[in-house]
């Protein structure tokens, strides 16, 4: 090319310059990579760790990216994506139970059970399980999902939680950020951001396969909750309160992430 003459000449490699000076420069991004890596590992585990209280006690940076993470997926999520559905064929007849935190006292009578609401720190309601059936009834085939590794289609039966927010008035409540669910005998407890308890499948369940739930999966009412794993779904609701602050949650207390969503 005639202007390609007017740049310097530069003399050319031989073979050998051309090989050092490749060798050269991995070598350099070796050591430059690897320092980076190295320094941000050491500035990793020598992070201070967050106080243990809602969520346990983990490097801080990992946290920060834990709740970034949180936020992204809560930006994008959206009530108006249901989660997959399934005719009741596909449900299984025999359906796992997981976990007995919180049901596992001898003494519990489902017939006296009553469901406790915290309109607000003195104000309370006071429901029944007629009270609950005599709301619409909304059923729900889905993909129950466990931390733990396994899933299974179920089938269903409850309140949707909107249905129960909107008949008793609580949409005062509703503007909260979370909702707070804890058994009977307060030894396991939940935190769900407002958006996921809002959502159209979560429900207030006390049917499974069309039956009254067992007591192993939560009888008289439990959560369903198919936009999170299984941990969030409580078994035996006893309390049900709103907040601003992230309520209790047992897992996120051992370590778990808090949010988790699916
Ligand atoms: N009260 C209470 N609720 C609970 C649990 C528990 O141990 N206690 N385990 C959770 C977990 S980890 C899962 S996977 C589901 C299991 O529900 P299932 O036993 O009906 O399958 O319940 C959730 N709700
Ligand atoms: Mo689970």
């Amino acid at each position: 090319m005639q202007h390609a003459n007017h740049k310097k000449h530069k003399p050319e490699l031989t073979v050998q310059q051309k090989i050092n000076r490749r060798n050269f420069i991995s070598f350099t991004a070796f050591f430059v990579v690897g320092g980076a890596m190295f320094g941000g590992w050491k500035w990793l585990a020598n992070a201070p760790e967050e106080t243990p209280g809602i969520t346990a006690g983990a490097r801080r940076p990992l946290r920060r990216a834990l709740n970034k993470t949180e936020l992204f997926f809560r930006r994008i999520f959206s009530s108006s994506h249901p989660v997959k559905t399934y005719p009741k064929s596909r449900a299984a007849k025999r359906v796992r139970v997981n976990g007995d935190i919180g049901i596992d006292d001898e003494g519990f009578n489902p017939q006296q059970w009553q469901l406790t609401v915290m309109k607000g720190p003195e104000d309370a309601l006071q429901l029944t399980l007629n009270d609950l059936q005599a709301l619409p009834k909304t059923e729900l085939v889905f993909d129950f999902k466990c931390v733990e590794g396994w899933d299974q289609v179920q089938y269903w039966g409850g309140v949707k939680f909107t249905d129960f927010i909107a008949h008793y008035g609580l949409q005062e409540q509703a503007k909260k950020q979370y909702v707070g669910m804890v058994t009977p005998n307060g030894e396991y407890y939940v935190g769900l951001d407002m958006p996921s308890a809002l959502h159209p499948q979560t429900l207030l369940a006390y049917e499974m396969n069309g039956q009254p739930l067992a007591l192993e999966h939560g009888a008289p009412l439990r959560l369903i909750i198919p936009v999170k794993y299984g941990i969030k779904s409580l078994k035996r609701i006893g309390t049900i309160s709103f907040s601003n602050e992230r309520p209790p949650d047992y897992w996120a207390e051992q370590g778990y992430d808090y949010y988790s969503g699916l």
